[in-house]
């Protein structure tokens, strides 16, 4: 039934490609994928057993991909990508094409793809907690490391694997207890992480001398056991500061979104439904964001992935990253202070252009890369719609989405005045009680690890060399510009 089904999905996305050309790449990626599942739907036709868990199906890709690499470099290594401008050394590297990133893709117009697949593909596609609900981001992790949509089996598999991985060593909650319960949460999450690092079996395993052909393994049994550690660790941090330290257990007949829900206090069906919406569009965003592209660079250095990601979480905490959707809450709070929930449009606009003339941003708008308004904020709009039409908050950021980007175009020097992730997230979540700005943040960091740990896993599987890039002085560029005028 489930093998008929997909098939029909595979058909009718196939036929559709034919008259989009965005979805292009989509279908060369379900192309790719056509034959694993004709051979999967044949052993559940046939009642043979299926060996076709997360860590065979890698262990098969990763020579083909070995290959492709090897390939890519003999054959085009010396093509041009394009032209490096003094704007672009002096301008934090935007535009500048240089990471190889397999997990996700994003278009400037169009927002991520997650190996192909545009977020409404990836609602419709991935297997969900119930009928027409939202993504599993268990489905996500698989999707982003194979390639190919898992069958609901697979993601209840791994699902149970990563609950069966979430078993958290007392000195963790030992180290963050050291720490006044004033601190940043952030500090805390992070520090949480550095101490689960203790258990890294890659680290042990280069102790040993592991040869680099299997860098791979342990990095995989790091970054699962990682993956699977990080809501305890971050709704333990949460419950430590706000909630008396009293810690909720793990449902073990929960998924994994709807357990990092659970164990942070919150249990109605729609807050589950948000925590695995949340989890599942905040994993990925190509590879040259803060978070990522930092864990990436400490990675190169065979550091493990405890490591890694603990350093891409201090990224994710800077507030023109992940952090902006703390700010964008706060900021949202403090309109409704100073203006109360039923804010015309007017007041609106007086209070943008406070918060400008101050010196600061206004949070939640603008992108790095991005140059229309993301989908993720629209696919958290469309959550909204259907859960929660009636909340002021989410009222307020409606009106936000025609006051905002009209001033910021005034100012002549923004490149995208649209909306980004940031700008939705706080007032969701918020609405189901998690009051507390700065939670956004630790759910960013538990979702952005299954981005990072997936591609993480592919740079040992393909060997990707030390990160190095070249720096030069300014006296350095304008000796060359001479030269060069
Ligand atoms: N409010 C005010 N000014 C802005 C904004 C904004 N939302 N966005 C860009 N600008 C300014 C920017 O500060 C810069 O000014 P200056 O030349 O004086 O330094 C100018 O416009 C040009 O910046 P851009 O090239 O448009 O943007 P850039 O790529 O440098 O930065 C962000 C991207 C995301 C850092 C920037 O848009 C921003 O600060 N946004 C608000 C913070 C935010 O929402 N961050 C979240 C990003 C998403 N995430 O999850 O990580
Ligand atoms: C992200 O999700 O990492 C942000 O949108 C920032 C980015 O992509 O640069």
């Amino acid at each position: 039934m489930v093998f008929h089904k997909s098939v029909s999905l595979l058909t009718k996305l196939r036929s559709r490609a034919v008259q989009q050309p965005g979805l292009r790449n989509s279908v060369r990626w379900l192309q790719v994928q056509t034959s694993s599942d004709v051979k999967k739907g044949l052993n559940e036709c046939c009642g043979l057993q299926n060996t076709d868990d997360l860590h065979s199906q890698l262990k098969e890709l990763i020579p083909e991909q070995q290959e492709r690499l090897k390939k890519l470099k003999l054959e085009h290594g010396k093509v041009q990508l394009g032209n490096i401008t003094v704007d672009m050394v002096l301008g934090g590297m935007r535009g500048m094409t240089g990471l190889l990133w397999e997990t996700s893709l994003l278009d400037p117009e169009e927002g991520i793809r997650f190996r192909g697949l545009s977020i409404p593909e990836c609602q419709k596609l991935l297997p969900a907690a119930k009928p027409d609900g939202e993504p599993l981001p268990e489905g996500l992790l698989w999707l982003l490391l194979t390639g190919k949509v898992p069958t609901k089996e697979q993601v209840d598999a791994l699902s149970k694997e990563l609950r069966n991985r979430a078993t958290v060593p007392d000195h963790v909650y030992k180290t963050i207890d050291a720490l006044p319960v004033t601190a940043h949460p952030m500090t805390q999450f992070a520090t949480g992480v550095m101490a689960l690092q203790v258990q890294s079996e890659f680290q042990k395993a280069y102790e040993k001398g592991i040869h680099k052909s299997k860098y791979w393994e342990p990095t995989y049994e790091d970054s699962l056991s990682l993956i699977a550690q990080l809501p305890i660790v971050a709704s333990y941090v949460y419950r430590r500061i706000y909630k008396n330290g009293q810690v909720i257990p793990m449902d073990h007949s929960l998924d994994y979104g709807g357990n990092f829900a659970h164990m942070l206090g919150f249990d109605s069906p729609s807050m589950l439904e948000l925590m695995r919406l949340y989890v599942t569009i905040h994993s990925d965003h190509e590879g040259g964001n803060v978070s990522a592209h930092t864990g990436h660079l400490v990675a190169s250095a065979l550091s493990d992935p405890y490591l890694s990601f603990a350093a891409a979480l201090n990224g994710l905490a800077g507030p023109l990253h992940g952090l902006a959707n703390q700010e964008v809450l706060l900021w949202i709070k403090s309109v409704v202070e100073e203006c109360g929930e039923n804010v015309s449009k007017e007041h609106l606009k007086d209070y943008v252009w406070k918060t400008l003339n101050s010196g600061k941003v206004v949070p939640g708008f603008g992108h790095g890369v991005l140059r229309k308004t993301d989908p993720r904020y629209t696919c958290q709009r469309e959550f909204a719609l259907k859960h929660l039409p009636d909340d002021p908050l989410f009222k307020l950021v409606s009106n936000l989405y025609h006051v905002v980007p009209p001033i910021l175009l005034e100012l002549g020097k923004v490149k995208n005045p649209w909306p980004n992730v940031d700008a939705h997230s706080g007032v969701l979540l918020n609405h189901y009680g998690l009051t507390e700005a700065n939670i956004t943040l630790y759910s960013f960091g538990v979702s952005r690890a299954i981005g990072i740990c997936a591609q993480l896993i592919w740079d040992r599987a393909l060997g990707l060399p030390l990160e190095r890039p070249k720096s030069v002085t300014m006296e350095w560029l304008e000796n060359y510009c001479k030269k060069a005028s």
